[in-house]
């Protein structure tokens, strides 16, 4: 790891993590394209109604049947027309069914979900765009370059488009490090400190309007939590749901805290809503770097080969000792039974 030698501008310090090294200097060709194409997208998407319907719908559905908004697919376009111009073999997007092959003989391969949040364009919320960089696998088609456990990742992270633009970026070796858009000067500049995320800090993220369709684990750990200083877990909690994982992840780094996307019982959510590859693969990399922990809710998310390339998988972060707890939740019946022996334990509620 280099010496931290004081804030930088992001281009110097990539190069001061990139070194020599084949695969971080390709990276770091990748990620000032990220970070140039980030300026475009940020100047976009703070014209807001100005700049036209960015919000609007298409019609059309991404690879997960999700209506495509106009932001998602412009989104797509500048992000991939920018990797034209670098080394990247393949690029896998949420807004292609496919990967899209650009340089057979390029050393790395980008994952990434141009916009997400799409559904809070509209509503001047943090979205973002989400990418994970990877070595290529020699000999191998396009989807074999994606289809490695996210700890293979050189570098991942995601661009945040809120009150600051900024880029979360874990790579190589390093940390996990913040650089905001000066918009004064169009570049971005090391936060002075990076991010760690709290041991512990009972606030909890989910969409709790799926109560009735999680697995009883969730729906048990969820309960303990609104039962605060009364219940099982003898403390408060506080409850943060922005609907948008970029949002949701920058304020776990800032503060600690989990977040839960779990998979349910609706049709086509039996994995959660999160794609592996482009959403909690990346984000589980800078949590970790972060001292923070990722899972499925029970293994590693960064451990887990992906099943395909647009898979989904259920997904939880932040604070590793209530990442800890629920998994806890899911190995001991203790946590999660409540049948009426443990209803002894003041658990049962509904
Ligand atoms: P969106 O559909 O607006 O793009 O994966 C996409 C995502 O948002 C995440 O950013 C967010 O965490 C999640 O979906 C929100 O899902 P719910 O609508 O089920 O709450």
């Amino acid at each position: 790891m280099p010496q931290n030698t004081g804030p930088k501008e992001f281009g110097a310090y990539l190069d001061e993590v990139a070194g020599e090294d084949e695969l971080l200097r390709p990276a770091a060709v990748v990620l000032r394209a990220i970070a140039a194409a980030g300026v475009e997208m940020s100047r976009l998407i703070g014209l807001g109604r100005l700049g036209g319907q960015l919000g609007a719908s298409l019609g059309s559905m991404n690879t997960d049947g999700d209506v495509q908004k106009e932001l998602d697919v412009v989104a797509n376009e500048i992000f991939v027309n920018t990797f034209r111009q670098a080394p990247v073999a393949a690029v896998l997007s949420e807004e292609m069914k496919e990967p899209l092959t650009l340089d057979p003989k390029g050393p790395v391969a980008i994952a990434m979900d141009p916009l997400d949040g799409s559904s809070n364009i509209d509503t001047n919320v943090s979205i973002g765009t989400i990418f994970s960089i990877l070595p290529t696998v020699a000999d191998a088609n396009a989807e074999a370059h994606f289809l490695q456990p996210g700890r293979k990742q050189i570098a991942a992270g995601f661009v945040i488009y809120g009150p600051q633009t900024s880029i979360v970026l874990a790579l190589g070796d390093g940390g996990t490090q913040i650089f905001t858009l000066d918009r004064r000067d169009s570049q971005f500049h090391q936060a002075p400190s990076a991010p760690l995320i709290a041991k512990d800090n009972p606030e909890y993220a989910i969409n709790a309007s799926n109560f009735r369709h999680w697995e009883a684990p969730v729906r048990a750990f969820i309960d303990d939590c609104e039962q605060g200083a009364e219940g099982p877990l003898k403390r408060e909690y506080n409850m943060r749901w922005t609907g948008s994982l970029v949002a949701d992840a920058y304020r776990i780094l800032m503060r600690g805290g989990i977040f839960l996307y779990p998979g349910d019982e609706r049709a086509g959510y039996g994995s959660g809503r999160l794609r592996q590859l482009y959403e909690t693969n990346p984000v589980a990399l800078v949590v970790e770097r972060a001292a923070g922990s990722a899972t499925d809710c029970i293994r590693p998310m960064l451990d887990i080969v992906p099943a395909a390339i647009h898979a989904k998988v259920p997904f939880v972060f932040g604070s590793p000792v209530l990442v800890e707890l629920i998994a806890r939740y899911h190995s001991d019946p203790q946590f999660s039974d409540r049948a009426p022996l443990f209803g002894k334990r003041g658990l049962m509620r509904r």
